[in-house]
């Protein structure tokens, strides 16, 4: 499947659309998610055009799942977490919305049941 350029993500990095950013690097971004599923719901978006996770080139997802890493320890402390939850959604069937690669980072609490 191809990449389509017009998608929110490309504008948000390019700084068209605003966003809740909270961190940069010329790697990627990371985003509070306009629909969290818990408090604290970030994304990582890498810079580089990617359709999703079937398509990255391996070296440039070995430099986002590094961010990916980082990222997760600084919510998982930042949310007072007891894990996080990293989902990656490509095609349609798998729930995927936005066509540009993409992981989500969800805070999840002992006390607090997750549905999946
Ligand atoms: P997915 O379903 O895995 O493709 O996830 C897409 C996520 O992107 C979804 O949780 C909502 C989020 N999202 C969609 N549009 C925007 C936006 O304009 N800003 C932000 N911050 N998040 C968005």
């Amino acid at each position: 499947m191809s990449y389509d350029p017009d998608n929110i993500f490309t504008k948000i990095i390019a700084g068209d659309i605003p966003s809740h950013k909270v961190y940069e690097d010329d790697v990627c971004i990371s985003i509070m998610d306009i629909m969290p599923e818990a408090p604290g719901h970030v994304l990582v978006v890498p810079k580089k055009g990617t359709r999703n996770l079937l398509d990255a080139d391996p070296e440039m997802l070995a430099e986002v799942i590094k961010r990916v890493q980082k990222i997760g320890k600084a919510v998982k402390q930042a949310m007072d977490a007891d894990g996080i939850l990293l989902r990656q959604s490509s095609e349609e069937s798998a729930g995927q919305t936005v066509y540009h690669l993409h992981f989500h980072l969800i805070p999840c609490h002992d006390n607090v049941k997750r549905k999946d």
